[in-house]
């Protein structure tokens, strides 16, 4: 049987560049083609690399053709905190990006697409705690609407013309080898650079604001496991809920302390206070665990140690 050649669009970002890495161990290094703006960065270097601009129907059609795409990962997006300033650049990025590649899956017989969405897809009216996957879709930033609408396009092209579209809804992804790209959540690994280098972080949101979080290792397996399974193994055509951890900006501060006496934070909440506000704390993901055996492996103290020691090992 022919491998699959797997296209990564978004490669250079906070997922990007973990995820192709896995895939490229997976599937081999010249199986999987890594796509972004501009010039190859750091750590995509072992494979093919192709500078793309996925608004861009042409281009996209050009490296699905020369390469022989068979599966493509759609990362590109803006994310909450740049979309809530910049709405119209957002939206156009965000929904233009999908349906182009929505298309070019539908015409080029692509055999499955994946394309996060976000917990940021639930508004103020979901349940905070245990938001079921059928809760309420009623965000209130452009961040959210667009996550909803591109959910509803990823069951339109499923539904209408096979095209086997896959989705999870990610919460706030904590990592070290790449920093997060304007986020509501980036403090969460913002932090861990601060202890290291200053002892000392100025939070943007206040101390008791809980959001879900995941550790990127769980995240990249879930998108691998989920890219895996049957398609007849799944029910859900949007967004699969997927949990991992909760917790404030105070409880994050406190384990970090555990490592680093010395740490010291301080709040000083801005506009993403607001985001926060309107999101949930915490996603029932019983229906991916019950379809595709979705499982975390790493809480709050197991991420805490990890992401110290990966960075302090940088920190001389
Ligand atoms: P990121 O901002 O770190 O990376 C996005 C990448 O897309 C960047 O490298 C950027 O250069 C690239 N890009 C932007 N516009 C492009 C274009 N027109 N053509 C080609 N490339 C373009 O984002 P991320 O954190 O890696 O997130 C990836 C996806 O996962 C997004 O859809 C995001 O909404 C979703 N998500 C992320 C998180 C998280 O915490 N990181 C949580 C939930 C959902
Ligand atoms: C963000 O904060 O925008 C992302 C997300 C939860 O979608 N990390």
């Amino acid at each position: 049987m022919k491998k699959d050649t797997i296209l990564v669009i978004g490669a250079k970002g906070q997922i990007g560049v973990e995820l192709t890495q896995s895939l490229r161990k997976l599937y081999g290094h010249s199986h999987v083609v890594a796509a972004d703006l501009g010039p190859v960065s750091p750590g995509l270097e072992g494979g093919p690399y192709v500078e793309l601009d996925v608004l861009e129907r042409e281009e996209l059609g050009r490296a699905i053709t020369r390469y022989d795409i068979s599966r493509i990962y759609l990362l590109a997006a803006k994310l909450s905190a740049v979309a809530e300033r910049l709405p119209l650049e957002a939206w156009n990025v965000n929904m233009l990006g999908l349906l182009n590649v929505l298309e070019a899956a539908r015409e080029k017989g692509i055999g499955r697409v994946f394309w996060p969405s976000s917990i940021a897809v639930f508004g103020p009216d979901a349940p905070k705690w245990n938001c079921p996957q059928n809760g309420p879709l009623n965000p209130a930033t452009v961040y959210g609407i667009s996550k909803v609408a591109g959910e509803s396009w990823c069951r339109y092209y499923w539904e209408k013309y096979a095209v086997d579209v896959r989705s999870i809804r990610y919460p706030g992804l904590i990592s070290y080898q790449s920093k997060p790209g304007g986020g509501t959540t980036d403090y969460a690994v913002e932090i861990f650079h601060e202890a290291l280098h200053t002892a000392s972080y100025s939070c943007y949101l206040r101390e008791n604001t809980i959001l879900p979080m995941m550790y990127m290792p769980d995240a990249i397996r879930a998108t691998i496991e989920l890219m895996a399974v049957p398609a007849t193994a799944l029910t859900v055509r949007g967004g699969y809920n997927i949990n991992a951890m909760s917790f404030s900006p105070r409880e994050l501060a406190l384990v970090i302390q555990r490592y680093v006496p010395e740490f010291k934070m301080s709040y000083r909440p801005d506009f993403r206070q607001t985001i926060a506000d309107g999101w949930i704390q915490k996603p029932d993901d019983s229906v991916a665990a019950a379809d595709w055996k979705w499982e975390y492996a790493y809480g709050i103290s197991e991420t805490v140690r990890h992401m110290l020691s990966h960075l302090s090992a940088g920190v001389k």
